[in-house]
């Protein structure tokens, strides 16, 4: 072979195994997409029960994550994905919608087909699961507003690789077991693994869960069969020219977290795994059970006509009555069950619209990209529409605090920012205390506390508590912050710096349709926000048929992913 030949083969061998970095982080700008030009998909639904005879029996499903490509969008090519399903070609982003009945336990064996490596960058210096052989994605599944066993619950260190392969520490069974003994509602099942959550979900791994009740919804005349009544799964996403998604793997502080980021954005809005699709509805109401799964971008919805949401119920709770908007706000992981009457519009379409600044509430205003949701082609055909809104929901006892049970306990959670030298974040702690430091919360089985929740940082962080649910009583600013931070900072105790002294400020009232029975809510940067925490049941005075005092108990924690994973995260053990 002559000397050019060879040089050019090299030449080229050499071009082949490197592209240059500009052109792997070449970003896709969501601003030149089409919108609305895919179809809402409706995702796979899976029935968490049995027919036998007519009557409901418990059922057991396998539900893998699989790693494969998904099109979020006509003009961006496949993406690879980390999804749920029954099988790797049936897997979508989000997963299968998994409908339950009240009373019958569904079993779920979760399994983890992953490949060996992450499809994000993750960061290894913040405390996260890394399998002992460095092989293989760490997973577990975490039913969100559930009320079940801590076994079944997806604790952070209960996670798992490939075929089981490696464990974590507090890993105890493959099939999970959940009662659904609990009031109905809107519940949805997500990936937790320590300091994973944010890649995990970012890649895919998220799906919508109900439990329906018919005895009790059916006669409230609400829409509530498959083609009205529709979850919207709502998430950001950034993509690369090549279709990848785009996370940034330099971090904001990169000598201490060579990759962490304090929050997530994307630009395009992505609504049941396609972005910014179209919905043909027809000219009557139809209910929403909207998801926020977004990382860290808040939603605050409106329509671009006249068109009110009907909120009925907030994360998994019905409310006591509708209340009529016409712009929400939803954190991350919250979830708002809506009724949009379409025959009230006086158009033949609809736009979905968002307006929240994000970081929420102090930051940058949406764009012409991200500041659109969907859009519902609207028939110009009138019909008939039996569905109703009843002007009662469902009155769950307890749900304001004059006829709360008796308070068992007052706890005092602190959330803190720190921040380095160049005045960036390096991680975010509840109560001063890293997530190993054994846990300080351990309310009694069956009771009920009051937390106030005292936000010392610059963000709104929506708090979430597993197993029990909370109402939120009131929202009081802190006077002469700066004073109470800076004792706080020293002696990380609210009692002793006089908190009842500086939670004198401005009230905010809480929304009318935040007044229920929640169990994600939106800490108010500079305020103190009072909860009132149920370690029980809701709608009846019934215990727990299972063992919450078990290992490897629960958590509690912010639900900005990002936050969660570097570690606003604290365990939450049940005593007896
Ligand atoms: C990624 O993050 C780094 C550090 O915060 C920043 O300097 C850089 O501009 C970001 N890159 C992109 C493409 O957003
Ligand atoms: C969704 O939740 C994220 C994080 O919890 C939050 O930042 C975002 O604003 C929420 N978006 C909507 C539309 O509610
Ligand atoms: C929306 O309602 C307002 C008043 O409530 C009215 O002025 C406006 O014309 C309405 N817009 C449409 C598109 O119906
Ligand atoms: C639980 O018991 C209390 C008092 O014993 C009662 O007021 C309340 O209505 C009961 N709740 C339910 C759901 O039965
Ligand atoms: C008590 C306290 O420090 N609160 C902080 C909460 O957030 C605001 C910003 O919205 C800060 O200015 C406060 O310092
Ligand atoms: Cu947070």
């Amino acid at each position: 072979m002559v000397g050019l030949e060879r040089f050019l083969i090299a030449f080229l061998a050499l071009l082949a195994i490197c592209k240059t970095p500009w052109a792997d982080e070449k970003l896709l700008d969501a601003s030149q997409l089409k919108m609305f030009v895919d179809e809402l998909p409706d995702m796979p639904k899976i029935k968490g029960y049995d027919v036998v005879n007519g009557d409901h029996v418990p059922k057991s499903l396998i539900i893998g994550m699989f790693h494969k490509k998904w099109k979020f969008h006509r003009d961006i090519p496949a993406t690879p994905v980390f999804a749920y399903g029954t099988s790797r070609h049936t897997a979508t982003v989000p997963g299968p919608t998994i409908e339950a009945v009240h009373g019958i336990g569904t079993h779920v064996s979760w399994r983890n087909h992953l490949p060996s490596k992450h499809i994000l960058p993750w960061d290894p210096t913040i405390p996260t699961a890394i399998p002992s052989t460095k092989e293989g994605v760490p997973t577990v599944v975490h039913l969100h507003g559930g009320i079940h066993e801590p076994e079944s619950d997806g604790h952070s260190e209960s996670w798992f690789t490939r075929n089981f392969k490696q464990r974590g520490p507090t890993w105890t069974k493959k099939k999970y077991h959940y009662h659904n003994i609990q009031h109905p509602g809107t519940l949805w099942y997500h990936d937790h693994a320590m300091g994973l959550t944010r890649v995990n979900l970012l890649a895919g791994l998220i799906g919508a869960y109900v439990i329906r009740q018919p005895d009790l919804e059916v006669p409230l005349g609400l829409p509530y069969d498959d083609e009205f009544d529709r979850p919207l799964v709502v998430f950001d996403r950034g993509f690369r020219v090549d279709g990848s998604i785009f996370m940034n793997s330099t971090g904001n502080n990169p000598t201490i977290h060579p990759q962490w980021q304090p929050e997530y954005f994307g630009d395009a809005i992505i609504v049941n795994g396609k972005a910014w699709p179209y919905m043909i509805v027809r000219r009557r109401k139809y209910r929403f059970r909207i998801i926020n799964a977004s990382n860290a971008r808040f939603f605050k919805f409106y329509f671009t006509d006249n068109l009110t949401f009907i909120h009925v119920a907030s994360d998994s709770a019905y409310h006591e009555r509708p209340v009529t908007l016409k712009e929400m706000v939803l954190a991350p992981s919250e979830i708002a069950n809506v009724v949009v009457d379409f025959s009230k519009s006086k158009s033949n379409s609809a736009i979905l619209a968002n307006d929240a600044p994000y970081p929420y509430p102090s930051g940058d205003p949406v764009n012409e990209a991200n500041s659109k949701v969907m859009k519902f082609i609207i028939s110009t055909h009138h019909e008939v529409d039996e569905s109703r809104i009843p002007e009662k929901l469902i009155k769950y006892p307890s749900s304001s605090s004059s006829d709360a049970s008796p308070v068992a306990h007052t706890r005092y959670i602190a959330l803190y920012e720190y921040t380095s030298n160049v005045d960036e974040p390096t991680h975010l702690y509840i109560n001063g205390k890293p997530y190993e430091a054994p846990a300080t919360e351990m309310p009694k089985v069956g009771s009920s506390e009051i937390w106030y929740v005292i936000n010392l940082t610059e963000d709104n962080h929506p708090l979430h508590i597993h197993l029990g649910l909370f109402v939120v009583l009131d929202q009081t600013e802190l006077a002469k912050e700066d004073e109470f931070k800076d004792c706080m900072l020293k002696y990380n105790d609210a009692i002793k710096c006089h908190v009842s002294k500086y939670a004198r400020g401005k009230k905010v009232l809480v929304p009318a349709h935040e007044r229920g029975w929640k169990n994600v809510y939106k800490m108010m940067p500079g305020y103190v926000t009072k909860i009132l925490v149920r370690f029980s049941f809701i709608h009846s005075n019934e215990s727990y048929p299972f063992d919450a005092t078990s290992k490897p108990g629960y958590v509690y924690h912010c639900h900005i992913l990002d936050h969660e994973d570097n570690v606003m995260m604290r365990p939450l053990k049940l005593i007896a």
